[in-house]
């Protein structure tokens, strides 16, 4: 076989675990990198603007198309503006194989301070990746690609960062390493004693209900957690990040706990005596402060998840699984099948009319908000909410997260989630759109935010990405405007924006650009920017 280098071996490896998206910047120290990319025109180079976009645009791919995202970035300040997006991706367990060229070795060895681009790359990463190394031999990089890859989705899910010097990525391997994909290690599942101890205290429950956050979606767990629900006619909530997680227009769905949620969610779990907990945190934004307000204090808790870390971490719990939430649920469902065959259960019918009717008040009075016919957050997310046909993905970032309360997303909203980065959904949702390309993907963002990261239009445009954009503008970082306003004696700094007119600015990079100013024009134009495949930019510009 031919002599073969680092450079083509890490992008071979990568193309046999299936990776077909690459989201980066280039620099000299990466050319090796990025050659071995363009002979393979089977994978895509997707060069962001900032690399802070690439790791976004990875974010969004990763939780689309529901397997690790891979981003090439370059020592220095090409590492450095990925950091945000890696972070997030630690904090809300996004597997991301972030690769970086790293300067020569011969430089390095001078000091990080003396040569162009150095700096401590690994230790920077350390706290906010699974793994951070760097290549110092040309013979580890088989057993680095390797374990590094599958570290991102075994077990807790996140990032991982190589940095790779600029010499060693030409250097030549002893002789060629093949790959092949490899198997998934089976989840771990759950143990006899403990489904049957879940069974026994769900059918023993007065008042149960289910919490389902990002691991559900991750494991594929959706049609278990919908079966159990039925079974039992159990309430259902998500976690603030898994928002659509479990699809709100079902009769169960209680949408978002906590922050972002309705408050009738709240009001379900503080009634509860038992909450199975799957594949959530007990976050600050579900718990609202990790209180007793969401979580009532006498309820018993079933917590089942992956990361045996998370396991009664914030609430001591009843039973503590760990396991993977699709197959720990499959073998509850088949005890409670067993134990009881028509398992009518607590509350019955009876809960699923209370959550009708409480649902029907919040419509009511969310109809009573919108009647004056101003063009706000709530009227707008209204209609574009009646609008959905229940197919499309959503995806925002920041404070925006939780206006869509408005929404019943029938699929998960993809968003920052508790890190809750603004300068983030535009970016993501072209990623989205990477993952799910059938799919008409949907950012709703503030104008704020969008700011951060318009430039990522020219990536839509250059890599014909259509997604369709809703700015919500104010002219100002507006939820912190208005409490500047209340607590500081009504003094403004830093919260007021100057927003260019952004259906043009859309328009010079080959978008459609619609501005919105009447409460009128909100049906037709997310009307017809929804129906289309195109890539589209509406600013609407809304009173406060
Ligand atoms: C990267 C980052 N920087 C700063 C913040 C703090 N922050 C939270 S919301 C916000 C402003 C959001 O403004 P905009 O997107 O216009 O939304 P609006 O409040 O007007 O609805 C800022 C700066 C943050 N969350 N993330
Ligand atoms: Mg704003």
């Amino acid at each position: 076989m031919a002599e073969t280098n680092i450079a083509e071996t890490v992008i071979e490896y990568l193309s046999s675990q299936n990776v077909r998206h690459i989201f980066g910047v280039l620099a000299h120290t990466s050319f090796a990198l990025g050659d071995a990319i363009a002979k393979r025109p089977h994978l895509r180079f997707i060069n962001s603007q900032h690399e802070g976009g690439a790791g976004n645009m990875a974010l969004g791919y990763a939780r689309a198309a529901k397997k690790p995202a891979v981003c090439l970035v370059s020592a220095g300040g090409g590492a450095t503006n990925i950091v945000t997006a890696v972070a997030q991706a630690h904090k809300e367990s996004v597997p991301l194989f972030v690769i970086s060229s790293d300067i020569n070795t011969a430089s390095s060895s001078k000091g990080a301070w003396s040569s162009w681009h150095g700096m401590e790359h690994v230790r920077l990463f350390e706290p906010i990746t699974k793994q951070s190394l760097r290549l110092e031999r040309v013979e580890e990089i088989g057993s680095v690609l390797d374990s590094l890859f599958h570290l991102t989705t075994r077990g807790r899910q996140g990032p991982v960062f190589l940095i790779i010097p600029a010499d060693l990525q030409t250097a030549a391997l002893p002789e060629p390493l093949t790959f092949s994909p490899t198997a998934d290690p089976a989840a771990p599942s759950i143990d006899s004693r403990s489904a049957n101890m879940a069974v026994d205290l769900l059918l023993k429950a007065t008042a149960p209900v289910v919490l389902v956050g990002t691991g559900v979606d991750w494991s594929g767990a959706q049609r278990e957690v919908q079966e159990l629900a039925e079974l039992l006619s159990l309430p259902v909530a998500t976690s603030y990040t898994a928002k659509g997680v479990f699809p709100e227009n079902h009769p169960l769905a209680l949408g978002c706990l906590g922050v972002g949620g309705r408050p009738y969610a709240k009001e379900f779990f503080l009634n509860s005596d038992l909450i199975l907990a799957l594949g959530t945190t007990f976050s600050e934004g579900t718990t609202m402060g990790f209180g007793h307000r969401t979580i009532p204090d006498q309820t018993k808790i079933i917590q089942i998840d992956i990361d045996p870390d998370e396991l009664g971490r914030n609430y001591p719990t009843q039973l503590s699984v760990q396991a993977d939430v699709k197959t720990a649920l499959r073998a509850i469902i088949d005890g409670i099948k067993s134990k009881r065959p028509n398992a009518p259960v607590a509350g019955g019918a009876g809960r699923a009319r209370e959550l009708e009717q409480a649902k029907q008040a919040w419509r009511n009075d969310l109809d009573k908000k919108t009647a004056n016919g101003s063009l706000n957050y709530d009227s707008v997310l209204k209609t574009l909410n009646e609008l959905l046909t229940g197919t499309e993905i959503l995806v925002t970032s920041g404070m925006t997260g939780d206006l869509l309360r408005n929404i019943d997303a029938a699929k998960p909203i993809i968003h920052a989630g508790e890190f809750r980065a603004i300068g983030t959904a535009f970016a993501t949702s072209l990623g989205v759109k990477l993952g799910l390309p059938g799919t008409r993907v949907v950012c709703v963002t503030g104008d704020g935010s969008f700011m951060m990261e318009q430039q990522e239009l020219a990536t839509a445009r250059l890599h014909n990405i259509p997604v369709l954009a809703i700015v919500l503008r104010n002219n100002a970082y507006g939820g912190m405007k208005r409490d500047q306003i209340h607590h500081y004696g009504g003094r403004v700094i830093g919260t007021e924006l100057f927003v260019p007119d952004l259906a043009r600015m859309a328009e010079l990079f080959g978008a459609k650009g619609y501005t919105i100013t009447r409460p009128e024009e909100v049906r037709p134009i997310l009307q017809k920017s929804l129906e289309s495949d195109d890539f589209v930019l509406v600013d609407v510009k809304v009173d406060k």
